[in-house]
């Protein structure tokens, strides 16, 4: 039988990357995010190699993400997998001139916004004892950068609930795990510097980011490992990157 699998933050980036490859590997898919013609269109060309459903939510409203993932139709009811991919980061400023906005964005959906997807999805994990989670950390949940501030500490708190996440559903047969990858070349600049193109490129100038296919890839290797391997917590970094503020830049 093929595994369903709900993919958050599918319309951009490492998400959509990993609805691809999970795709054309033939996983059922759940696609989630706000923007919904992108999700319609994904279904459009995803539909070929497997059956798609769309739920077009923002993580930040509690009832919104109740009541669309308890709404799947009885053939998507039954995730078995679940990779909490949404968030961005809002902002790149010292903290004494930091933006209150993009602190509350940042916590509500890169944290607050993960916890309400995996409430509503665990329950049923627990009483089939099996499934798999996900959790997209990051390099800065491993480590603070300067101007990084807030976006780490919501990174840090994914990386303490994946730890929490397996410590406490251990014994249920559910396999909890982080992928944390560093510098990836998504929207995920686009949206940190709020449009600002230029600014964006810079960040991924005179080296090889990692491309969101990379770490689409290791997604698939992780959850296609045999039941008894967990791959707990994965950093991935490009080769040019040695720490979030070490990156070998020719340009
Ligand atoms: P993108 O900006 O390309 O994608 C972000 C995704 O998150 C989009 O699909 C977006 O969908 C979704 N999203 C954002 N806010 C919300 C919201 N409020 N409700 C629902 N969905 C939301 O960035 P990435 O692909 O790079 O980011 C994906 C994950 O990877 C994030 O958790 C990020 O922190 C993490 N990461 C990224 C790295 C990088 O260098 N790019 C490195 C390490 C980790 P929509 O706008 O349609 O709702
Ligand atoms: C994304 C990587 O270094 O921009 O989490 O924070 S970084």
């Amino acid at each position: 039988m093929n595994k369903t699998a709900l993919i958050t933050g599918a319309t951009s980036g490492i998400g959509k990357s990993t609805a691809i490859r999970f795709a054309v590997e033939g996983f059922r898919l759940i696609l989630c995010g706000r923007r919904l013609e992108r999700l319609e269109q994904l279904k459009k060309e995803l539909s070929v190699e497997t059956e798609v459903h769309i739920l077009n939510f923002d993580v930040r409203n509690r009832e919104d993400v109740f009541s669309e993932i308890a709404s799947l139709p009885p053939e998507f009811s039954n995730i078995d997998i679940l990779v909490n991919n949404a968030g961005n980061a809002h902002g790149l400023d010292p903290i004494q001139e930091g933006s209150i906005e993009d602190w509350e964005a940042m916590m509500d959906i890169n944290v607050k916004g993960l916890l309400y997807v995996s409430k509503a999805v665990i329950p049923k994990m627990i009483e089939k004892q099996s499934g798999h989670i996900i959790n997209i950390g990051s390099t800065a949940g491993k480590e603070v950068y300067p101007k990084g501030n807030v976006y780490c500490a919501s990174k840090h708190a994914v990386d303490a609930i994946n730890q929490g996440m397996r410590i406490d559903l251990n014994g249920n047969g559910i396999r909890v795990g982080a992928v944390n990858p560093g510098l990836v070349q998504t929207e995920f600049s686009e949206v940190r510097f709020k449009g600002d193109s230029d600014k964006a490129d810079k960040v991924y100038q005179g080296f090889q980011a990692l491309k969101p296919e990379d770490i689409a890839d290791i997604i698939h290797f992780v959850v296609t490992r045999p039941y008894h391997v967990n791959i707990a917590d994965l950093v991935v970094l490009p080769t040019a990157q040695a720490t979030s503020t070490i990156v070998d830049k020719k340009a």
